[in-house]
């Protein structure tokens, strides 16, 4: 207060009380956009908040490795359902086995939280929570039998909707919201052929929960977290949702975020949101396929931030509230 009368006291009597208190907030606002520059972390566009969604990471990583029939999965798997149950109207929990094509039975866990359940004008979120069993892509041949910790690759997107989560519980979406855990994404290989993997994502598309089900549009959330973020459009999405891309990246450019998504295509990936294509749902995965750490043991908390999260954590939010 006594800097504020300060302040006016040295200004010319021709000002007015009105022009200072405008001078003060233009002032007051840069010093806030400079601020934040300074951190450099992102302001917040949305009620999202990327601290809570960065903490959800942590948590997440607490858990060790969520590889499927580990102590680390029934723990993780558990949580969600739990930080579901506490934020959503409904939660469906898809448990089912899975045998691979070693012999193995995986027990597997798909979970559905559900905004509004009865509006037939939805949109579907899908992300992966398990994490890779092998680091199949480490350059140190000792390392590759060592399972990824999988901050990025599986933790950053389902840490983004549990805080999305926040965001829906105080403000209802005027449309209906679909979060989709999918369990089992990244067990097996992808190539040459696909085995054992896509697992979650192959069970939901011939369990859909309601006859008919067919969401406006769908985005996969994969890989989302990563500090040196850089989204560009997926070939499969481009080739088979392509509006559901233009709306996605017009929406992040309306919030500033237009050098995050950039509007290129650049790789083409075979993801969850293939089998979901495959049975005409219209989603495009969002993923940032540059991540050296990739399937190595080095996917690790330091590699993600609260930046990356907050502004995939806005696109998200404007996505389903409009604001
Ligand atoms: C994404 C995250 N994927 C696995 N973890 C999909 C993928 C990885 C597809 C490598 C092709 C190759
Ligand atoms: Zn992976």
């Amino acid at each position: 207060m006594g800097a504020r009368g300060t302040t006016v006291s040295i200004l010319p009597s021709i000002v007015t009380r009105e022009s200072v208190v405008k001078v003060q907030t233009l002032l007051c606002a840069a010093a806030l956009v400079l601020g934040a520059c300074h951190r450099g972390t992102a302001r917040a566009h949305t009620a999202f908040d990327g601290r809570m969604a960065l903490a959800y990471v942590k948590t997440q990583l607490d858990f060790g490795p969520r590889i499927p029939a580990t102590e680390g999965a029934r723990r993780c798997g558990d949580w969600i359902i739990a930080q579901m149950r506490a934020r959503a109207d409904t939660v469906v929990v898809q448990s089912w086995t899975d045998t691979t094509t070693t012999g193995v039975v995986l027990p597997l866990r798909n979970v559905l939280a559900r905004w509004r359940p009865q509006a037939t004008e939805r949109v579907l979120y899908v992300t992966h929570w398990d994490t890779r069993p092998v680091s199949d892509d480490a350059t140190d041949p000792r390392e590759r039998t060592l399972p990824v910790p999988g901050a990025n690759d599986g933790a950053s997107g389902t840490a983004m909707f549990v805080a999305l989560g926040d965001v829906l519980k105080r403000t209802p979406p005027t449309v209906g919201v679909d979060l989709l855990f999918v369990d089992g994404e990244d067990y097996g290989q992808f190539t040459p052929t696909l085995k054992d993997v896509l697992l979650g994502s192959t069970w939901f598309a011939s369990h859909l929960p309601s006859e008919g089900y067919r969401p406006l549009f769908g985005v996969l959330w994969d890989m989302i977290g990563q500090t040196d973020l850089r989204l560009y459009e997926e070939g499969n999405s481009v080739q088979k949702a392509p509006e559901v891309v233009s709306r996605v990246w017009q929406t992040a450019a309306d919030l500033g975020y237009e050098e995050i998504f950039i509007p290129r295509t650049k790789y083409t990936i075979t993801d969850d949101h293939v089998p979901l294509l495959a049975a005409g749902l219209r989603v495009i995965d969002v993923i940032d396929f540059d991540y050296p750490p990739h399937h190595t043991p080095h996917d690790t908390y330091d590699q993600v931030s609260e930046r990356s999260l907050q502004i995939v954590g806005d696109v998200a939010t404007a996505l389903v509230t409009g604001s």
